[in-house]
């Protein structure tokens, strides 16, 4: 008998996947692996099939189309490995600290890149708004809402902003990328006490350049809906943007563009008539997202 579940965790080889009734631990049928040297063929998300066998467990037959994945490239030392972090998400939590650490918002505007590559609703969460007040978070992060992105102020610490969160998370799957240290454990643990994971650890799975022995995870919330923290997403590259295509994930951008003099406009400072550049310089368009589109355009380092 063939039966539907969803991968929620993976260690060395085991896939546990959730059905509506129950829990099994699950491999993969032999025959499947051998098309799939390059990437990871079951990843924490997707939607599978499987055959239960007499002893309780279940071998994986097929996978379902993922809606969306997040992907990071290894180089090894023939060839590249494809990794699929996540798949099937409804949302990506962005959590960064408004104080402590402080706000690495060039990698904010490199993680919205990749939510609207992948057409992922991106939710950007300012935490620890105890330590800075209100006032100085809105200072920071209102340039996000000002061009259309959800921006949720939250603290762990005094109870700010957590009730809407959880409605927020409630029977949706979300991953929740960060720094380390923003607060992404603790808030899930607002959220949900009864998942207790561990407070400011240092994680060290998905360490750059392996991607043999990870325990991969995402956790079924007490009112319905998955969560997962993805630590190790501040090293994902931007590796398949072509640079024209980065226009239409900036949202205060792309509206500009035909307006450009020239239709092949890089919107560098040195071009002339450039509709962009000139809405930086009337103060339209934030100088620091441009800055971070220029830095992605052009391939420069964060
Ligand atoms: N003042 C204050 N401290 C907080 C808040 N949220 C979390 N912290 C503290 O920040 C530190 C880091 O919190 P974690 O939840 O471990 O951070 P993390 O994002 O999971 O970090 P990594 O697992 O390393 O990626 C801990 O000492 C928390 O107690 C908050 O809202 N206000
Ligand atoms: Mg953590
Ligand atoms: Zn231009």
């Amino acid at each position: 008998m063939t039966l539907q579940g969803r991968v929620i965790r993976y260690q060395s080889g085991f896939y546990t996947v959730m059905t509506d009734e129950r829990i099994v631990t699950c491999k993969i049928r032999g025959k499947l692996k051998e098309n799939f040297r390059q990437t990871d063929l079951v990843a924490v998300g997707d939607l599978i099939e499987f055959t239960q066998l007499q002893d309780g467990t279940g071998v994986i037959e097929c996978i379902l189309p993922r809606k969306n994945e997040l992907i990071r490239m290894i180089s090894g030392i023939k060839s590249e490995y494809r990794q699929v972090l996540i798949s099937n998400l409804d949302q990506i939590l962005l959590v960064f600290a408004v104080t402590q650490p402080e706000p690495r918002l060039r990698m904010l505007d490199r993680f919205l890149v990749i939510c609207e590559k992948q057409g992922i609703p991106p939710l950007i969460v300012a935490n620890k708004v105890d330590l800075s007040g209100m006032d100085q978070a809105k200072s920071v992060f209102s340039i996000y809402s000002d061009i259309g992105y959800d921006v949720l102020y939250t603290s762990t610490a005094s109870d700010i902003g957590i009730a809407d969160l959880k409605e927020r998370l409630q029977g949706k799957v979300t991953g929740l990328v960060g720094p380390s240290g923003v607060g992404k454990s603790s808030l899930i643990n607002r959220i949900d006490p009864r998942l207790n994971l561990k407070v400011n650890e240092i994680s060290n799975y998905n360490r750059k350049g392996k991607h043999t022995t990870v325990v991969r995870e995402m956790f079924p919330l007490k009112e319905g809906g998955f969560v997962a923290d993805l630590p190790g997403l501040k090293t994902l590259a931007l590796w398949d943007i072509q640079p024209e295509e980065l226009d239409g994930y900036f949202p205060e951008i792309s509206p500009l563009v035909s307006k450009c003099l020239y239709g092949d406009c890089t919107h560098s400072p040195s071009e002339v008539g450039c509709a962009v550049h000139e809405a930086v310089k009337e103060g339209k368009i934030s100088r620091e997202r441009y800055e971070s589109y220029l830095r992605i355009r052009f391939g420069e380092p964060e």
